[in-house]
């Protein structure tokens, strides 16, 4: 039904907002629609608070008074981007509520592949007769929690590579003097993308050299957890990845330790070519997506070993001859767009698409 959809885009709408801030929840957005009028919307709160549907009932609540509003629930359509809940976690079941105040009708985007989950919402609306409807815009709604997806079902970070590279596909010069690809806007997305993922990655090299402090600087995010590959611990105390800002997780051969906002997890099998063990780390530790940043050698490791879901590749029209060689995708279907001027190209490539 046409309809359905246009008020699950509105879904999908209010989901982004909690763009940052929800995870490792999954962003959900839902609409209450009373006669062709919408009278509560909502989406997922900060983790650890109210879900969408509970947020789009005290929406309603706050507007109409809550007698009036359990009312036209009654008569009333829940739209909702994710499965409603059915267990309890840091909030009770999203479902017992939808029951409980007996929305004529629940549609809902996609289901909620957490196995505490997983089609049990949606039973519990159908055993009390709810008029339910499941899989309007069920690809958008299921990309949009791409991240969520990835870590429930592979048991692994949703993983984003991003570099920049000449025309000619050169990483960096080589003597390693600094030399920037990138131009101010693509510096400024790189730092919005930085705020909307929960973690970033770089190697050894990339923190010797450039000195990065990975954070959203130019953007209002929040920062992500930093994390380092460092076999031997080579990265000196005083390195702009270790400042107080953030908290950092190096991954090394040896040591194990805790020190202020800096936490050391030795890998039993340190290999810098085997990325599994490293995101299994971060899985156990709700870690949902990461963006990696380099160098060369680092994010060829993810290309190499198959593991990553989205390659964003600035790519710049000079030309340098020579180079350390940028990492090399095999597949290459891409969609291209500019970057603040003609010189500058981002590449977005989907695992998938
Ligand atoms: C919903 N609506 O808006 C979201 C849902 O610990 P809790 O109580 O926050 O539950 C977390 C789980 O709830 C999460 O893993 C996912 O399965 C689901 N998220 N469910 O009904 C929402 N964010
Ligand atoms: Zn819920």
């Amino acid at each position: 039904m046409v309809q359905d959809e246009r008020y699950m885009h509105r879904c999908l709408d209010l989901a982004i907002l909690g763009a940052g801030s929800v995870s490792p929840n999954p962003m959900v957005g839902a609409v209450i629609l009373h006669e062709g009028r919408i009278i509560g919307e909502g989406y997922t709160s900060p983790y650890g608070g109210p879900h969408a549907e509970v947020n789009a009932i005290q929406d309603a609540y706050q507007k109409l008074g809550e007698a009036e509003a359990q009312i036209r629930f009654r008569t009333s359509t829940m739209y909702v981007s994710l499965e409603p809940c059915s267990h309890f976690g840091k909030t009770p079941p999203c479902a017992d509520k939808l029951v409980e105040l007996q929305f004529k009708r629940v549609v809902i985007g996609c289901l909620d592949p957490f196995a505490k989950v997983n089609g049990q919402g949606v039973k519990k609306l159908q055993y009390a007769g709810m008029d339910t409807t499941v899989g309007v815009l069920r690809d958008a709604c299921t990309f949009m929690n791409r991240r969520f997806f990835t870590r429930i079902q592979q048991q692994r970070p949703y993983v984003i590579l991003k570099w920049a590279q000449t025309d000619d596909g050169f990483f960096s010069p080589e003597d390693a003097a600094q030399q920037w690809i990138s131009n101010n806007a693509s510096k400024q997305l790189v730092h919005k993308w930085r705020g909307e993922e929960d973690a970033i990655l770089i190697g050894t090299s990339t923190a010797l050299i450039d000195n990065p402090g990975l954070k959203t600087r130019l953007w209002n995010g929040k920062n992500p957890k930093r994390i380092l590959i460092d076999k031997s611990l080579k990265v000196p105390a005083d390195a702009a990845i270790f400042d107080e800002e953030a908290d950092t997780i190096v991954f090394n051969a040896n040591q194990t330790d805790w020190q202020k906002n800096k936490k050391l997890i030795a890998l039993e099998h340190f290999d810098l070519y085997l990325p599994q063990q490293m995101l299994y780390q971060l899985y156990l530790m709700d870690v949902q997506s990461l963006i990696v940043e380099g160098g060369a050698k680092t994010l060829q490791s993810f290309i190499d070993a198959g593991i990553w879901d989205e390659a964003r590749v600035f790519v710049s029209r000079q030309r340098w001859g020579r180079g350390k060689p940028a990492p090399l995708l095999k597949k290459s279907a891409a969609t291209v767009q500019k970057v603040g001027n003609d010189d500058l190209n981002i590449y977005l490539n989907g695992r998938n698409s």
